[in-house]
């Protein structure tokens, strides 16, 4: 990215530094940079031996003669599930509690300890084994956001079987090439799932799944909804037939620190998902550290909410490993933030005296858009310190994620890092760092990155290029499941020694990172490099606007032209008679737009809709909005969340066009 990029978020000029109040109880402090930078492999020893329990201690902590490919904590023996579970239960914990679980529909609500899990993890472990597996064969997870989920996650855990995890909203397609490139041997799934109170089958998907894939043996079938369903006697199974009947003792073996974990797929933009997997010693430690790190986390009093779907990797280290292994007590939530229920969260967060908030921009520009009258009522005084995920989260709704929802006082940690690095990389030290609206800060200490230019050199301060990590961290990725080369190819052959993120991102005057999104969003226009994040974020600081979309269209004459999708606060929708056709607000948004960044910036359309293409994760799917902006068909729809969002904006384009 070159001098030409347009510079909006720089000019960004709110700093929040910590109380004083804050700093003096966290758990981070200023010393651990320096701590880390002093002798960062020594740094790393620390934290494995501190935060986990080995049964055999390592000998080396990295070994990277192999580069690209790492191994970390050499030797080591440990087993993931007894550092989450039966350590906690052995120190005399295991009456705390793990999970306070609320189902989608109100009455569905069960709290689950730490004795309760580690005797539900040893019953599964118990039922796996019954079934055959054992170490190094592979479990496909097919399941909603109940408690099953976890415990099912946790048993193979426990006997060395790595899991996949597949989207409880993803297509009989998609779980069957990812239960062929896994070769799962079995399935653990539900009769049905609720969303959004309403009720989804789930069954169905995994009988057509099953049919394609010769390779399982076992289905396994978690009663949710009650629904009928098909079954098939030999190779179908009730979790409760199976389950309960197991002894609640289990012995956890060790296993090497390389030993795989999980594999989850993620989707490029193009070609098979690529199965990232996961191993166990380092994998653990970095979720750990940065669990307590990044979130403050004092198990033994806060109550800790991840708010994401425990099917994307989010839900894998900030639900699932990293708080277990720090003992902590989570919400378990199954329902989605919905129009027909604006204040579920709010009501939780108040019946549960919730302390700490994990989610995605998407979900907080969603509330942004319902206003505030959802509060109302609800106590929301016990949230201390505020996350952010998932994509850059726009300088307007940081501000007010921390002002509406943390009193204008909780610190907001907005933190980078993807399926590929398996835990946080790029993020604010509550009560150490001053922290910037819209900026994800620094690397943490431990963790080296950088902003490069095209030929891999590093950019001066206030420049923006490609985020690279320059050295291997704990939690990395140990390759692409079964493909080798296509892990060789896709993060280490862009720049040599580098990895390559595939983000575009700045650093500001002081080196702190403001992140572009993907580079593959970034738009060419006239020759000017524009990010669609800036122009997103100029939309969304504009009062009557909740969410925006841009994304580059081919133009004979400019290279590319800006599209704007945008969605009205429910505040500007009530004014406006006909949104989308009162031109008066698309000039006015347009102006707005060339006031914040530059005239070049203008989109040159801007559609209002009312939905936007996401996936599950909360990602939206620039590339089908850019398939309507060219006005051809539209591609790949079934990673997302509702398919009929694109049929709604083919329609809003027409009756505007
Ligand atoms: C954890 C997760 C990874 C991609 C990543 C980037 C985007 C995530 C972000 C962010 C800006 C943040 N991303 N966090 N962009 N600021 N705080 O989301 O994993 O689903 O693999 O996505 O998400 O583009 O490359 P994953």
């Amino acid at each position: 990215m070159s001098q030409e990029t347009l510079s909006n978020l720089l000019h960004e000029q709110r700093r929040f530094p910590p109380s004083e109040e804050f700093a003096a109880q966290a758990v981070a402090k200023p010393s651990l940079y320096e701590e880390a930078a002093a002798d960062r492999e020594a740094f790393w020893g620390r934290q494995a031996h501190e935060l986990l329990t080995w049964s055999k201690d390592f000998d080396q902590v990295l070994d990277w003669t192999d580069a690209p490919f790492a191994k970390w904590f050499v030797g080591g023996r440990l087993n993931a599930c007894y550092n989450c579970v039966d350590r906690h239960v052995e120190a005399g914990l295991g009456d705390r509690v793990a999970y306070y679980w609320q189902g989608d529909p109100e009455g569905d609500k069960r709290t689950i300890t730490y004795a309760d899990l580690q005797r539900m993890v040893c019953q599964a472990a118990n039922a796996l084994e019954s079934l055959g597996i054992h170490q190094d064969d592979t479990v496909a997870i097919y399941l909603p956001m109940i408690p099953e989920t976890v415990v099912a996650m946790l048993a193979c855990a426990r006997i060395g079987a790595p899991h996949t995890l597949v989207f409880a909203g993803f297509s009989a397609e998609a779980l069957a090439s990812r239960i062929a490139d896994a070769d799962a041997r079995v399935v653990i799934t539900a009769d049905g799932q609720f969303r959004r109170g309403t009720r989804a089958p789930l069954k169905p998907q995994v009988d057509e799944a099953v049919a394609k894939s010769p390779g399982v043996e076992k289905v396994v079938v978690v009663r949710r909804t009650g629904d009928e369903i098909a079954w098939d006697e030999s190779r179908d199974v009730w979790w409760h037939d199976l389950v309960d009947q197991q002894s609640d003792q289990h012995e956890a073996h060790d296993f090497d620190s390389e030993q795989p974990l999980y594999i989850l797929y993620t989707s490029g933009t193009t070609g098979k998902p690529k199965g990232i997997f996961h191993t166990t010693g380092g994998y653990l430690t970095q979720c750990a550290y940065t669990h307590r790190n990044v979130f403050d986390v004092h198990p033994e009093r806060d109550v800790y909410w991840c708010a994401a779907d425990v099917g994307w990797v989010t839900g894998h280290s900030y639900i699932v490993y990293g708080p277990l292994t720090n003992a902590a007590t989570s919400i378990l939530y199954e329902g989605v933030p919905h129009p027909g229920a604006q204040d579920r969260w709010w009501k939780l967060i108040d019946e549960r005296k919730v302390s700490i908030l994990y989610t995605a921009p998407t979900t907080i520009r969603t509330y942004m858009k319902w206003g505030t009258d959802m509060l109302q009522g609800h106590d929301l005084s016990s949230l201390r310190l505020l996350g952010s995920v998932g994509e850059p989260i726009n300088p307007e709704a940081w501000i007010w994620y921390r002002d509406t929802i943390g009193g204008g006082w909780c610190p907001v940690v907005d933190t980078w890092w993807q399926t590929e690095t398996g835990a946080i990389m790029v993020s604010p030290l509550p009560g150490v760092t001053a922290t910037k609206p819209g900026s994800a800060m620094r690397a943490l200490p431990g963790i080296t990155v950088d902003v490069v230019d095209d030929t891999g050199q590093p950019v001066p301060n206030g420049s923006g290029g490609y985020l690279v990590v320059t050295s291997p961290w704990p939690a990395m990725l140990r390759g692409v499941w079964g493909d080798p080369e296509r892990y060789r190819e896709t993060y280490w052959s862009r720049f040599p020694g580098l990895y390559f993120a595939g983000d575009g991102a700045k650093k500001d005057e002081d080196g702190d990172l403001w992140l572009l999104g993907r580079v593959d969003d970034v738009m060419n226009v006239s020759g000017h490099r524009l990010s669609t994040t800036e122009i997103e974020s100029a939309l969304v600081s504009h009062p009557k606007v909740a969410e925006a979309a841009v994304v580059g269209a081919n133009d004979p004459t400019t290279g590319q032209m800006v599209c704007a999708f945008v969605i009205l606060r429910q505040e500007a929708i009530q004014e406006a008679d006909e949104p989308g056709e009162g031109s008066e607000l698309v000039a006015e948004l347009r102006d707005h737009v060339a006031k914040e960044i530059g005239p070049i910036a203008k989109p040159r359309e801007i559609l209002v809709v009312s939905e936007l293409p996401k996936t599950r994760s909360g990602k939206i799917m620039r590339r089908l909005l850019r398939d309507v902006a060219e006005d051809r068909a539209i591609g790949d729809v079934t990673t997302l969340a509702d398919s009929t969002v694109m049929d709604q904006i083919r329609q809003r384009m027409a009756t505007t066009h």
